[in-house]
């Protein structure tokens, strides 16, 4: 299905959509400068596999290498700005019935784009806590490395002494449970599913659009690459162009602007 035709599609389902959810994984910051998890990381953390570091092993065995990791990753959120995909899909909550936003991002760039309730299913950057009795860390925005420390010992809760960590799910740990049954309950009861950037290979989340499938959940991809786990319309390409490009031929020209 060429590009044109998929588009002419996803306008038709849009346009009639009712209840929709929008997913997403990291291929709709990469428009800000986020590096993807896929791609391999830029700078500083060429020589490490993201999800060696994004474990509570890694934080254990060395918990200034991956406090690190994620100040630098925090910094990188803090000096971009949401793209063109974030502020369509915030827009879109002007024009459709019902809208959900499900994001496996951790920055805060869906919020900053004015997209309200956003579900992170993975936790967020801005929401350290102690690794010890998990209460939360407050984190100002000045305590941010602009440099590219390589090591940073993390700070050391007010309450018990416990090393921080960041505020984010690690490969090996559970979701929150309100955020995964929201996210399922959506895909169950949505018409229309947006799945955006994401390579869909990280469980339960990428049971988002098997839920909608086994629903009947109509669903367009947005990816760079032709998933071949993808069903549904996929429009190949960059979601900075193709949301707000979707918005504008399903509702007119200025709807993609939030
Ligand atoms: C758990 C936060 C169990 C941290 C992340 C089956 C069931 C349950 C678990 C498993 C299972 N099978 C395996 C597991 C274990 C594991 C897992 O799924 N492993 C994978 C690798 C196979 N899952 C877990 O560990 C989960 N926990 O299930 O616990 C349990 C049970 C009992 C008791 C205790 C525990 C926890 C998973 C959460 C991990 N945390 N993030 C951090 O960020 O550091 S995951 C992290 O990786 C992201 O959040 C995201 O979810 C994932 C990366 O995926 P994407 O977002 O899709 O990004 P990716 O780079 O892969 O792809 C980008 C896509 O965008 C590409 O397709 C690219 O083509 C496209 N793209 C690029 N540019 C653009 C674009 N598209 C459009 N426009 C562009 N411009
Ligand atoms: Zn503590």
């Amino acid at each position: 299905m060429t590009n044109n035709v998929a588009l002419e599609k996803a306008v038709k389902l849009l346009g009639n959509a009712q209840r929709v959810l929008v997913f997403t994984g990291a291929g709709v910051s990469a428009e800000s400068g986020i590096s993807t998890f896929r791609d391999s990381l830029t700078g500083l953390w060429e020589k490490f596999d993201p999800s060696q570091l994004a474990t509570a092993t890694a934080f254990r065995n060395d918990p200034a290498l991956v406090w690190a990791w994620y100040e630098w990753r925090r910094a990188q959120v803090a000096m971009t700005r949401p793209n063109a995909a974030h502020i369509a899909i915030a827009a879109l909550k002007q024009h459709v019935p019902e809208l959900t936003v499900v994001t496996q991002n951790v920055d805060d760039l869906h919020e900053r784009a004015g997209s309200k309730e956003v579900i992170h299913l993975h936790g967020n950057l801005n929401a350290p806590r102690c690794f010890a009795c998990a209460r939360p860390y407050p984190l100002d925005v000045s305590s941010l490395n602009k440099m590219n420390p390589d090591y940073l010992a993390p700070p050391r809760c007010h309450h018990c002494g416990g090393k921080i960590r960041p505020g984010v799910v690690w490969f090996g740990e559970s979701l929150p449970d309100s955020e995964i049954r929201a996210a399922f309950k959506a895909a169950e009861n949505s018409d229309l599913l947006l799945s955006v950037g994401t390579s869909g290979v990280v469980y339960p989340a990428a049971r988002i659009p098997e839920i909608a499938r086994e629903c009947r959940v109509d669903i367009v991809h947005i990816n760079t690459e032709p998933a071949d786990i993808a069903t549904g319309t996929i429009l190949i390409g960059r979601a900075g162009e193709w949301l707000p490009r979707l918005l504008s031929e399903t509702f007119g020209n200025r709807a993609a602007l939030n």
